[in-house]
């Protein structure tokens, strides 16, 4: 599987783009044009969306592919971005609407930044109403390169029958499910094609002067010229190739197949785009993690250089099986070659995004850091037997999936899983119930309300008790005071002459400690300080056990009467948007309790605004998926605690 019959390297392709393209739909076209059906949805409409990456393995004409299907979602771009620093190509695919075009923004943006070769496969042609050119236009609003079209759609009423192909000058009529059919060009389709042709001609003599002095003398290039420039320059990230088609009836999908076997670099031009020397023991990195049933742990890896055979040592553990993904299912071969994508079996000690060789430790190659997180749930197992199954679960989830992080709130004793959103947290509790058998409940996260005192007051607590013989008593008198924002739980021995032994002080300083780990309202109470002042003691009756009861007492009745007051945690917030969406998310904003600091342009990102505001954490728990719904979904924001404020509004809350 992993030979290369004709002697070139097996190459790479991400297909990408935002939700609902037809990227999942695309994939299985590919493969089963290629020769490797997988099994395809009994309805596709009813697709469902994909939520992790799906590798596919095919020959197409004696060269062998890894395809990658990458979600849409937003929520799992960085299941995208580590795609991204493994292929050699990337496909963008979208809709052939105007519209859709700034939801395609992001994807272009991050292609450009990463300098990953790509081209533009508008998909759905089926449904095209307007022109491609607005669709066009509208991308090269986003794009850093120069799109150009390669195909211009063949329409017939209200129906698109099929394309000229710009460069070949070749007309075809689409058939469902099969290869386009080789036909005349319309005549009225010719000035088209002459202008796409012209216009393609243009961009491409930007960069070859050669080109360029024909255009100038009126000399027509040749095709050869054009493909060997349209390769070069995609390859260089310096124009991007707009090729069309529709996936659920496979039009255009071997015009696609033509191009990626054309233009993808190979592995020796990719590794130079990652300054990786073309020289050196076998080297290969690992871009995904998963946790398989029988298999156990499959690292998926590209190999950029040399072959990794089956049995080797990466990363400290022993390779335990390669394998390739063909149609859906796994086989396991003897290695994988440089350019491949495959499963690594049993790398215990490797984790996702590691570079390893079998001559031991490489230089660590660049892997995209995992964005914050910005979507909370609390779970709890319905069934306490679960707990010690659950965490270790959790562990393996946490492997597989770098965006998602897990903490144990001390406060309000929950486990909360921090994730991208409610269908990245939902995926994962999917994955929960159907890999460990773990079905879990889940619940808005409490926010970890604190409290403190605006009073100071003196408390005198007194525990005198008879029990048969033996009796208990111990008397404290302390002061409780309020201290500045931040300052902690402090506690002052001011005794004097005894009259509370040296010995029983270290207790009452830990009751009062632990009494205002609860306080009034059932939160935590802090910056305050604690004065033992005086107290009384009994030789016999007297223990530690009865002063930390006396001071329990104080604190419990102290309290109350110090005034107290809710403290609630406000965050630091940064949303996010295009311009267009910064009043929106000012609006957003302010609607949630939040005090505008004000906004700046998103540095690096051309149009884009930074927005940055004082929010009380509780306003914060469903503003992902309110920015998100006002903002096509491209909105992010991070956050961080900022302080605790005074809640009155929110005591009442509290209390109850
Ligand atoms: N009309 C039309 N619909 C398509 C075409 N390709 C895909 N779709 C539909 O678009 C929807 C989303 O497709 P899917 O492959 O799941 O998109 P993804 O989120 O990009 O993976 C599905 O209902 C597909 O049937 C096409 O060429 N024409
Ligand atoms: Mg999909």
């Amino acid at each position: 599987m992993s030979g290369t019959a004709n002697g070139r390297s097996p190459r790479s392709v991400a297909l990408v783009g935002p939700y609902g393209a037809g990227k999942s739909a695309l994939f299985d076209a590919l493969m089963e044009a290629a020769g490797s059906p997988v099994k395809r949805p009994a309805d596709p409409r009813n697709r469902p969306s994909t939520t992790e990456l799906r590798l596919g393995h095919c020959q197409y004409l004696g060269d062998n592919w890894s395809i990658l299907d990458c979600p849409g979602s937003i929520e799992f771009a960085h299941e995208v971005a580590a795609a991204l620093t493994v292929v050699d190509l990337a496909v963008v695919v979208c809709e052939p609407t105007p519209t859709r075009a700034l939801a395609v923004s992001p994807v272009l943006k991050q292609l450009a930044d990463l300098g990953v070769p790509h081209i533009v496969f508008i998909n759905k042609i089926d449904t095209l109403e307007g022109s491609v050119a607005d669709t066009l236009s509208a991308l090269q609003g986003y794009a850093k390169s120069p799109l150009v079209l390669r195909q211009v759609p063949i329409r017939h009423n209200e129906t698109i029958e099929g394309y000229v192909d710009v460069v070949s000058e070749r007309a075809y009529r689409y058939r469902k499910g099969q290869p386009s059919e080789l036909i005349q060009i319309p005549s009225e389709m010719t000035e088209a094609e002459q202008d796409a042709l012209n216009k393609l001609v243009e961009v491409l003599a930007d960069r070859d002067d050669a080109l360029l002095e024909k255009v100038l003398e009126d000399i027509k290039p040749s095709s050869v010229e054009i493909y060997a420039d349209l390769r070069k320059d995609l390859t260089a990230g310096a124009v991007i190739g707009v090729l069309l088609g529709g996936a659920d009836n496979a039009y255009g999908v071997r015009r696609l197949w033509k191009a990626l076997r054309h233009d993808t670099p190979f592995n020796a031009e990719t590794i130079e785009r990652h300054q990786i020397a073309a020289d050196g023991p076998p080297l290969a990195q690992v871009y995904k993690t998963v946790h398989a049933g029988h298999t156990g742990k499959l690292s998926y890896s590209r190999i950029w250089r040399g072959a990794i055979r089956d049995g080797v040592t990466l990363g400290g553990s022993r390779l335990g099986g390669i394998y390739h993904v063909g149609g859906g299912d796994l086989a396991k071969g003897p290695e994988a070659a440089a350019g491949e994508l495959v499963a690594l079996g049993r790398l215990e000690s490797v984790a996702t995004g590691a570079t390893v060789s079998p001559t031991g430790t490489p230089e660590p190659l660049p892997f995209p850091a995992p964005p914050p997180a910005v979507y909370s749930m609390a779970i709890f197992t319905t069934d306490r037997k679960d707990d010690v199954k659950l965490s270790g679960a959790l562990q393996k989830l946490l492997e597989e999936d770098q965006t998602l992080t897990i903490e144990h709130q001390p406060d309000t004793a929950e486990t909360i899983l921090h994730g991208q959103g409610e269908i990245h947290l939902n995926a994962t509790l999917e994955r929960l119930a159907r890999n460990y058998g773990l079905k879990v409940s889940t619940q808005r996260p409490q926010v970890a309300y604190k409290e403190t005192i605006r009073q100071a007051v003196h408390e005198h607590g007194r525990l005198k008790r008879q029990t048969g013989g033996h009796g208990q008593f111990a008397d404290v008198k302390i002061d409780i005071a309020p201290r500045p924002r931040g300052a902690g739980f402090e506690f002052v021995d001011k005794v004097v002459g005894g009259s509370v032994p040296r010995n029983f002080i270290p207790a009452v300083g830990e009751a009062a400690e632990e009494a205002a780990k609860k306080g009034p309202f059932g939160f935590p109470v802090v910056d305050i300080s604690v004065t033992l002042t005086d107290g009384q003691f009994h030789s016999v009756d007297s223990s530690d056990m009865a002063f930390k009861t006396a001071t329990r007492m104080a604190m419990q009745d102290g309290l109350v009467k110090a005034d107290p007051v809710l403290l609630e945690p406000i965050d630091r917030v940064t949303i996010s948007v295009p311009n267009e969406f910064t009043a929106r998310a000012q609006r957003l904003l302010t609607g949630r309790r939040g005090q505008i600091l004000g906004y700046a342009e998103r540095p690096a990102w051309a149009g884009w605004d930074d927005v940055e505001a004082l929010v009380p954490e509780a306003e914060l728990h469903d503003l992902i998926i309110e920015l998100r719904s006002q903002t096509l979904g491209l909105g992010t924001y991070r956050r961080k605690f900022d302080h605790l404020a005074e809640s009155r509004a929110e005591a009442k809350r509290g209390a109850a």
